[in-house]
């Protein structure tokens, strides 16, 4: 592995001249040129500090180094030990700026007088405008950080450019009333974002400019801690643009697809990606608090998929195998029949219909071009698929390769890339014998034929919400329309332990993606985003399920790449944001900001969890030990296993709200029985929410099922792996072999 690394950057400067220029740095407020990349950011509403202000007391042996490198040409070096820097700020969070190298050493940091740790800016390269500490969850006060150098003689010097301050939180919500916080930077763009355990939450972006780096390049995936703020890279290996993923039924994430190498001359090193296009990147479960040994895995030659895929859906089936369905063969826009892949796969590969673990092709993705990327599909609770793509949309049956044709998505609206709307399977209960009904919601009526240039991001997206029970009855009857408040290209709808649907993101105009159309903000083919979200209650009658009454707006524009999902908590975690092609900061600029939306109920005295078996097999009944508020009015108590689902482009793969039977014994014991069959709730990790009056729990992740891993079918695979190349469409760098070049 170290050889392909140090073989790619020696080729690197010769291969990359080629390549369109603005992979070469990130775009500055009021450029369009790109510049050179350095991680130093300050997001809007930040402060920045020169290590020069005055608002920095320096003790000890200092001195002022000058030159372009450094941030506004100056930096504070030392090489005297214990030397040290005072940082006084008002704030929840703060970051510090600069250099590292092979003549560095390290530093003691404290906050508030009390130790932090130890932390090394030594590097086996020199680099400047480094990220070198950073916290997020300070009280909103003010505060002082200081650092002290404690390098020896094999390396001692410390240079520090500039301190970042984090504003503090708005006003505390008052009980009852929904409330947005602004806390936390993600670090790299959050593309792609799936909760993984009570503290962490798995954030994967594509190749890019982002300031949080890994190895001495920027990173394009992170862990992110929801309690602490704390950002933690991830060494992903190949080009993760534009991922699709799903966990399996052993609780391994696995994230399938991407795009090809991309070059860049001038950040401090190579990315050192690989193409991604046929990538199985695997995660494997990660409960400990540390995430200690937590990464990616990646091996072209053996877990690969058969065939490249970009934009590709991916879903847990109830065998706990993921299915892969749709996508381009290449990255570009709009997809069409040259680059269309309309087929599915299986990891692992499966012998299906003759298929012996290579793609079957299924027709529904050929009728739904040009509209039709990152699929929506949800498992129905008889084992079957929903699938929608671009105005169309089937039940496929995956086991007989047939399907059954549902009527199209009413008054022209396509609901898929890049006409993206979103999707939810509504909440199954078994009091009405888990009855599926889709709700589908927003999009655009724009032609799918047009070129970019005879689309504009002014053209309006819709409003309209469709919405089919998915029985015999429920069909014949079609779809049921509704209007949302504000038309929505790119939404996100999220399932509450309530039952009640979310909806947060997007813009009111012009598609998803960047660099095609008329009338592009900044690169952004989408504008006029929405800042209030909507929430939505499928029991209400028909014409009183939208409020925005009490729900905070935002400044933050959520278009292209932007994400939310729910969290153990109960409140719904806002990232992303990227229009551009790589990192910019120019309207709509790439977005670090997370913002937090508090229901009401996070206020409120809420039922507990004192104890779950953290295993529940389907149909098992087994007893839980929980705490009601006083006066609970127990026959309003519900019991929501939740799949969060994995989040990309508005898709929420997987996502799933199942009522469980659930009876009182006594005060504090709860009989609950899983799911009936894996059709209902496909076997994997889930959520335990206990709802009373209205109120959630915080939720218990339990595994549903036995906890073991699909099957492999061993003669699939090598026959999958005999028939297929690795890493087919790009020459230049192989995942797991040489490279050829
Ligand atoms: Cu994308």
């Amino acid at each position: 592995m170290l050889a392909l690394v140090s073989l790619t950057l020696l080729l690197f400067p010769l291969y990359t001249f080629a390549k369109d220029s603005a992979w070469n740095g990130h775009l500055t407020p009021g450029s369009n040129t790109p510049s050179r990349f350095t991680p130093y950011y300050v997001p809007d509403g930040s402060t920045a500090y020169d290590s020069l202000s005055p608002a920095v007391d320096r003790a000890g042996d200092w001195y002022v180094a000058r030159s372009s490198e450094y941030i506004n040409g100056s930096t504070l070096a030392t090489t005297s030990r214990n030397a040290s820097l005072l940082f006084s700020f008002k704030g929840t969070g703060v970051e510090i700026y600069g250099g590292v190298g092979k003549r560095y050493g390290s530093m003691d940091i404290y906050l508030d007088r009390e130790f932090v740790g130890a932390y090394s800016v030594r590097d086996s390269k020199d680099r400047q405008q480094q990220l070198l500490f950073f916290s997020y969850d300070l009280a909103s006060t003010p505060h002082q950080l200081s650092l002290v150098n404690k390098g020896s003689n094999s390396g001692s010097l410390l240079d520090i450019d500039a301190f970042v301050g984090v504003p503090g939180d708005p006003a505390p919500a008052a009980a009852n009333r929904w409330s947005l916080v602004q806390r936390g930077s993600t670090g790299v763009a959050a593309m792609q974002l799936a909760i993984i355990s009570s503290s962490l939450a798995i954030i994967i972006d594509k190749v890019e400019h982002n300031p949080l780096a890994i190895d001495g390049h920027p990173a394009w995936g992170a862990l992110y801690y929801i309690d602490t703020h704390a950002v933690q890279p991830l060494n992903l290996r190949s080009n993760s643009f534009c991922a699709g993923g799903t966990f399996l039924s052993n609780g391994t994430l696995v994230n399938v697809g991407g795009n090809p190498v991309v070059g860049n001359n001038t950040a401090a090193a190579d990315f050192g990606d690989l193409d991604g296009l046929q990538a199985v990147r695997l995660f494997h479960p990660c409960d400990s608090e540390s995430a200690a040994g937590c990464d990616m895995y990646e091996n072209h030659a053996r877990i690969r998929l058969a065939s490249p895929r970009w934009y590709n859906t991916v879903l847990r089936l109830p065998d706990g195998s993921a299915m892969i369905m749709g996508g381009s063969k290449k990255g570009g826009w709009i997809n069409n029949a040259t680059v269309n892949n309309p087929t599915i796969e299986y990891y692992p590969p499966k012998d299906i219909n003759g298929s012996k673990g290579l793609p079957v092709q299924v027709q529904f993705f050929v009728d739904s071009l040009n509209s039709n990327l990152f699929p929506i599909a949800f498992v129905l609770p008889d084992g079957t698929i929903f699938i929608a793509a671009n105005n169309l949309a089937t039940i496929y049956s995956w086991q007989s390769n047939t399907e059954r044709r549902l009527p199209a998505i009413p008054n022209g609206v396509r609901v898929t890339y890049p006409m993206a709307g979103t999707g939810l399977l509504l909440p199954l209960s078994p009091a009405n014998g888990y009855e599926p009904e889709i709700l589908l919601c927003g999009g655009s009526s724009v032609s799918d034929t047009k070129p970019g240039y005879e689309i504009s991001a002014n053209d309006p997206a819709s409003a309209q919400c469709a919405r089919m029970v998915l029985t015999d009855a429920g069909i014949a009857a079609g779809w049921q329309t509704e209007q949302m408040p504000a038309p929505r290209i790119m939404p996100d709808a999220i399932l509450l332990p309530t039952g009640e649907v979310l909806i947060v993101n997007g813009g009111r105009s012009g598609i998803a993606g960047y660099g095609n159309v008329r009338d592009q903000v900044g690169q952004s083919n989408a504008a006029n985003p929405v800042f209030q979200p909507v929430l939505y209650d499928p029991s209400a009658p028909s014409g009183s399920r939208f409020s925005s009454e009490g729900l905070p707006t935002s400044d933050i524009p959520r278009l292209y790449h932007s994400v939310a999902t729910l969290t153990p908590r109960g409140d719904i975690m806002i990232a992303g944001s990227n229009p551009n092609l790589d990192r910019s900061e120019q309207a709509y600029g790439t977005e670090y900001r997370v913002e937090w939306l508090q229901p009401p109920y996070l206020n409120a005295e809420r039922p507990v969890i004192q104890s779950i078996p953290n295993m529940i097999k389907l149909g098992e009944t087994v007893k839980m030990t929980v705490h009601l508020p006083a006066n609970a009015n127990v026959d309003t108590l519900k019991v929501s296993c939740m799949d969060l689902g994995f989040v990309t482009h508005a898709v929420h793969a997987n996502s799933r709200l199942v009522y469980l039977v659930a009876k009182m014994l006594d005060g504090q014991t709860l009989e609950v029985t899983g799911p009936p069959n894996a059709n209902v709730y496909p076997p994997g990790p889930a959520w335990i929410y206990l709802v009373v009056d209205g109120i959630p729990s915080i939720g218990t992740k339990v595994m549903i099922g036995d906890g073991q891993g699909p099957v492999v079918d061993t003669e699939a695979l090598n026959y999958m792996l005999e028939h297929t190349q690795v890493d087919q469409y790009d020459k230049t760098k192989k995942g797991g072999e040489s490279d050829e070049e």
